[in-house]
């Protein structure tokens, strides 16, 4: 028998201000979080979500002195971003808050200290990576050098980007610091660790033993990390931005930001429950629930939980990590740092009004038990083919039909016929899966089980055909349009925690005051007599043009990335002299160009070499109109044996400079001289 609780706190992994948010963050994390939320309260339950912005760790000051600004404008700057573009999106947060906030700094202070105080952490010291020119220990971030793995010059110290692989700042070769280049050399510091060995059996039996229900994603990494066996962590770090370690000494170190953020949860919840927030925290009859993404796991099943334990004083440690995989972009990886993302703030700009069409496509495809694609034909189609064909067109149906019948008031039911008791019976049956799957954290079934009930509407209709009936029995119309608007009104309900903004559009249509999880699969929930609003569209579709220019952006970032990411060729070996004087490297004057039919790559030039004209055929069609280049001096080699391309015989090749897109720019003199002047 699963056991009841009086009350839930839902956490909400508290995002990096170094970034707006993405939509990754969002089917990991934020919409599955505000699902559970929505339907705990209208099941009238005491819930609370809380969450907030994560404004400390090195990553939020790399992004400061790149732009030459504080750390605290940085948070700031995206720490607004970030709460308008959620409370825009219907993200029902309680309080989102920020860790810079004196409650929070105060909080994580305290928390330390009282650790600290108690005898919970081992002090060690350790060599760091150290600036000597500015004086400063280097977080992993701030190192830079060349990757043991690859090879390329550009890997930090926690990993190399270019081949994927993590690595520690001592495997670097040749590492340097990214504050002023200098060497880095290691130097002796001291921090304090918390030692998750001695928790290591508490966190095995309350995980391994204690919560098999959880997911198997979940369940299964906490397992992988126990049985490597846990070793003490770090909790300070030295850095100039975070929550100073509140011990005497210790001047210049921080708190590490993953001891910080958790603690976010406790000072988030205090700050809107300053009375009363303990008792979301220690009664045995409340329950926490963590929602993140996968690489925040270990944080919030071993970390954070062996910090509660010692901190003891009844707190509770989470009922449940609801973690999901990761959400992918067009098949590749989401990346704020390459912009490889859809962004909330701009996609809500681009799309106005369409908050729930997103929240449904990021809930269809959430990465629940493994990493998922988002698409943005996979987003166009959702919203055509069920957002618009099925659910807004049911109800849309329905209300037009009771208008058209019954002047736009809910008509009285006669008797039931098998049909309609059957669809009753069916919408008892969704409600049964609706429930069993929200409450167990699969809501991406939940949501199929919700669109069920549309679906049913449809058939229903299909199958019963009021505008046929209409011919002869109005009584069986009324009894029809009556059921139609019954599951009309259970939609409204059914979807509130996934589409709250089309399920208060509906309520409005259909004139209910407010909705209740209890009252679905209720086929009594608007009463004959009700004067029903205007039908308006819940769903318009979407068309290609607006699809397109987000597929165009997105195409406009790869080549951008790709001239970013260039890296030249390593230089070839050395050739002596008079090899090189071999080549003979003359400058033209195209006389005519032309493209050469058939082929789509190749222009054909005729040119002025000063002996007489040549023709030469090279692969530039694609950059170039011919006409554009028509009296241009070029390069070319002109002692290359003739070949014939496309039946024409080119006698020697233009030279062009590949660009990091591959496009390709012909070379020429820097000032007019004479046609069949040699390059040397
Ligand atoms: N800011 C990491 C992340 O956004 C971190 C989560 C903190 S939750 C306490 O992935
Ligand atoms: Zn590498």
């Amino acid at each position: 028998m699963e056991k009841k609780f009086k009350r839930t706190l839902i956490t909400t992994a508290l995002p990096y201000a170094n970034g707006p948010v993405h939509i990754g963050h969002l089917a990991g994390v934020y919409v599955p979080a505000d699902i559970y939320a929505r339907y705990l309260r209208l099941k009238g339950e005491d819930v609370v979500m809380v969450g907030g912005s994560d404004e400390h760790g090195v990553p939020i000051t790399i992004k400061a002195r790149e732009e030459g600004v504080t750390p605290q404008d940085i948070v700031d700057r995206y720490h607004t971003i970030i709460k308008d573009a959620m409370a825009e999106l219907g993200i029902s947060f309680d309080v989102y808050s920020r860790t810079t906030s004196d409650i929070h700094r105060r909080t994580a202070s305290d928390f330390f200290r009282k650790l600290y105080d108690d005898g919970q952490f081992e002090q060690q010291t350790s060599l760091q990576p150290y600036d000597e020119q500015a004086g400063e220990f280097l977080a992993d971030r701030y190192v830079m050098g060349t990757c043991p793995h690859c090879g390329s010059d550009r890997a930090y110290g926690d990993q190399c980007e270019a081949c994927g692989s993590s690595l520690n700042a001592t495997d670097l070769i040749d590492p340097h610091s990214r504050l002023t280049s200098a060497p880095v050399t290691m130097r002796e510091t001291s921090h304090w660790y918390l030692p998750l060995n001695k928790w290591e059996e508490a966190l095995r039996r309350w995980i391994l033993e204690g919560h098999k229900e959880w997911k198997t994603n979940v369940y299964g990494q906490c397992k992988s990390w126990l049985d490597l066996g846990l070793q003490p962590r770090a909790v300070s770090r030295d850095l100039n931005w975070g929550v100073p370690v509140p011990v005497e000494g210790a001047e210049g170190k921080v708190l590490y930001v993953w001891f910080d953020a958790p603690i976010g949860y406790i000072s988030n919840t205090k700050e809107l429950l300053p009375d009363t927030w303990e008792k979301y925290w220690k009664d045995p009859e409340s329950r926490v629930i963590n929602f993140i993404g996968k690489d925040n796991i270990v944080f919030h099943c071993i970390v954070f939980p062996a910090m509660l334990m010692a901190y003891g004083d009844g707190y509770q440690l989470p009922d449940n990590v609801p973690a999901n995989e990761f959400l992918n972009l067009e098949g590749d990886k989401i990346s704020t740092s390459r912009n490889w993302a859809v962004w909330l703030h701009e996609y809500l700009r681009d799309f106005p009004g369409k908050q729930d069409v997103l929240r449904y496509v990021l809930t269809a495809n959430a990465p629940e038990t493994k990493d998922n694609d988002f698409t943005w034909a996979d987003f166009q189609a959702r919203n055509n083919n069920e957002l618009v064909a099925i659910l807004g067109n049911f109800v849309n149906r329905a209300m037009v039909l009771t208008h058209k019948y019954f002047g736009g008031e809910v008509p009285q039911a006669g008797t039931l016929e098998e049909i309609d008791l059957r669809l009753i019976a069916d919408l008892a049956k969704v409600k049964e899966n609706l429930e069993a799957n929200l409450d167990t954290f699969h809501f991406r079934e939940a949501l199929k089980d919700a669109m069920e009930i549309a679906r049913l509407g449809n058939k229903y209709l299909q199958e019963t055909e009021p505008w046929k009936v209409a011919k002869t029995d109005m009584t069986r119309v009324a009894t029809i349009l009556n059921c139609a608007l019954q599951l009309c009104a259970n939609i409204a309900v059914a979807f509130e925690p996934f589409l709250p903004f089309m399920s208060a559009k509906l309520s409005g249509m259909l004139g209910m005051e407010s909705t209740s999880w209890n009252e679905l699969g209720c086929s009594t929930l608007i009463p004959a007599g009700r004067k029903l609003g205007e039908p308006v569209l819940l769903f318009d579709k979407i068309d290609d043009d607006a699809i397109q220019a987000q597929l165009d952006r997105l195409a406009r970032i790869k080549e951008e990335n790709k001239i970013k990411n260039f890296k030249a060729e390593p230089q070839a070996p050395d050739v002596d002299f008079d090899t090189f004087m071999k080549a003979d490297l003359r400058v033209g004057t195209v006389l005519e160009c032309t493209k050469v039919p058939k082929a789509d790559k190749l222009l054909k030039f005729l040119i002025d070499d000063g002996l007489g004209t040549r023709t030469i055929v090279s692969g530039i069609a694609k950059y170039y109109n011919p006409e554009d280049l028509v009296g241009k001096q070029v390069c070319f080699i002109a002692n290359l044996p003739p070949r014939k391309l496309k039946g024409i015989v080119s006698q020697g090749m233009i030279l062009s400079a590949e660009n990091a897109d591959g496009s390709l720019v012909v070379m020429g003199p820097t000032a007019p001289v004479v046609p069949g002047a040699q390059v040397k």
